[in-house]
């Protein structure tokens, strides 16, 4: 089969198994305009908008993209190339593949070269919502304060030049303050992104950042803008050539930036928005009164559960989650963190059984189609792991309870940062802005046992809990030791751990 380029006018020519867009994308209104269209996205959101748009009465809920970062440029030109459509590919654990294409975008800007147009798109009425999925990091949240962190370079440039913005918050607030000038509606802003309460600590950071340009501002965006929470979940793995070359072969198309994702996708909303909101529950969605219960549900349980395999199996020397969890050791030790150190912190939730969440992310992870690389996982730990993995040890110890299976996770992270090898000696690709700074605390580590809990900013007072700090120098010992073996340690903690809870059971 011949390629072409995937475009609209090639749609028509696609063999039957493949999901193209049936509805006339001519007719389409961005009522969304999307900031950071990175995979998730397009395999999250913009799908479910696609398959409501599959039947009629949402034709004003189309999207459109913003990139705010250099490296968009590519994509911004790629997505030129294809009319904004591209393949996604969902591959289901048992082998069964979904082709689809996705048509539910319609315009991209490149905010680099296009600063005015991005502000006036996102001052248009049209714009009802502006959704965001900027990553854990994109919020600048200072983590001693949880305030905004104003020393921040961007954040700092953007309350000084206010009319040549950088950041989400410094685009959107120059939006909102065309949108207040002309009285006119606030769009709702809304988070996709795995911080818990993402709404609540969007509306915090940026009402601290227009407090610091404008109070009327920021006290006109308090009381209008609405910032829904949400739950946010299908895994998304980093496209690679197999992935294109998968859709030359099946879809005869040449898509040069195809998404693959799992079957899974949950998508938990509060039902709060300032000027409409399209009907998602009729493409899957859930709204909901109070997401909080789901969001600290999927945060420490999925994600948490994916930084356990990634830094445990980057150090065993795995590559991909599936590979890690198919390895017994892991998925024990997996299992018993969720079991013993995460789910006692859950609350009870209506119609769902926390046994069967937990047998569903094992699935999940297990699925040897997606080949969901330890590389991505591990990227920025630094703003993840304070979120997924350090909020559950703060609250075990607050109740009492031991945390050595977080522990040796988190002194696996400074082996990580430290020695930046795995056990064979084969460097690990580690992709964290604060990359520099880890290594520098990791690296004082045979000098001092707890050197790489010294950064504050992430552990908080770890060092002076002694309940944590005893667990967490044991797991040293044992990483630094000359024979260690990861799989070993990870055996013995576990050991270690289930034979004191026999014991105080007794
Ligand atoms: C992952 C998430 O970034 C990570 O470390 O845990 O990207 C995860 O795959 C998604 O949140 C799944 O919904």
């Amino acid at each position: 089969m011949s390629n072409n380029q995937l475009k609209q006018a090639n749609l028509a020519n696609l063999p039957s198994h493949i999901d193209i867009p049936r509805y006339d994308r001519s007719q389409l209104k961005a009522g969304i305009v999307h900031i950071g269209v990175g995979g998730f996205h397009r395999a999250h959101q913009a799908m479910y908008i696609n398959e409501l748009l599959q039947t009629p009465g949402s034709e004003q809920w189309a999207i459109c993209g913003i990139g705010l970062l250099e490296n968009n440029r590519s994509l911004r030109d790629i997505l030129v190339k294809q009319d904004y459509l591209y393949s996604l590919v969902v591959r289901h654990p048992n082998g069964q593949i979904d082709n689809k294409i996705i048509g539910s975008m319609i315009d991209f800007i490149f905010a680099p070269d296009n600063k005015q147009k991005v502000i006036d798109k996102l001052a248009n009425i049209d714009t009802k919502i502006v959704s965001l999925t900027i990553t854990e990091g994109g919020y600048n949240i200072d983590p001693l304060t949880g305030d905004l962190d104003l020393d921040n370079p961007d954040i700092a440039h953007d309350i000084a030049h206010p009319n040549d913005p950088k950041t989400a918050f410094g685009y959107i607030a120059a939006a909102l303050k065309i949108r207040k000038a002309n009285n006119s509606q606030a769009f709702t802003v809304q988070s996709c992104d795995n911080i818990q309460h993402n709404g609540v600590v969007t509306r915090k950071m940026l009402l601290s950042f227009t407090a610091q340009l404008d109070p009327e501002l920021s006290q006109w965006i308090a009381q209008y803008v609405a910032f829904p929470n949400a739950m946010v979940d299908r895994i998304t793995p980093v496209t690679t050539k197999d992935d294109i070359d998968y859709v030359a072969q099946h879809f005869g198309l040449t898509d040069e930036w195809p998404i693959t994702c799992e079957s899974f996708a949950q998508w938990v909303i509060e039902d709060n928005f300032s000027d409409g909101r399209p009907n998602w529950d009729l493409a899957g969605a859930q709204f909901v009164t109070d997401v909080t219960p789901f969001e600290k549900m999927k945060i420490r349980l999925l994600n948490a559960g994916h930084s356990v395999l990634g830094l445990l199996g980057s150090i065993h020397g795995y590559g991909t989650i599936d590979e890690t969890i198919s390895d017994k050791g892991f998925s024990d030790y997996l299992r018993a963190f969720m079991d013993l150190e995460v789910t006692p912190l859950l609350d009870e939730l209506d119609g769902i059984n926390l046994e069967q969440y937990k047998d569903t992310l094992i699935e999940r992870f297990s699925n040897p189609n997606i080949k969901d690389s330890l590389v991505r996982i591990c990227s920025e730990s630094s703003a993840k792991l304070p979120k997924f993995i350090i909020a559950t040890v703060h609250e075990n110890l607050a109740a009492g309870r031991d945390c050595s299976l977080a522990a040796l996770v988190i002194a696996t992270w400074c082996l990580y940062s430290d020695k930046q090898v795995n056990q064979q000696q084969e460097a690990i690709d580690i992709q964290d802005v604060m990359g520099d700074e880890l290594a520098e605390y990791a690296h004082q580590t045979t000098n001092h046992k707890l050197s790489f809990l010294k950064l504050e900013g992430l552990f908080g007072d770890l060092m002076s809990q002694a309940a944590f700090s005893q667990v967490y120098a044991d797991a040293i010992e044992a990483l630094y030791s000359p024979t260690s073996n990861i799989k070993n340690i990870m055996k013995n903690t576990l050991e270690n751990k289930q034979h004191a809870l026999a014991l105080e059971t007794k």
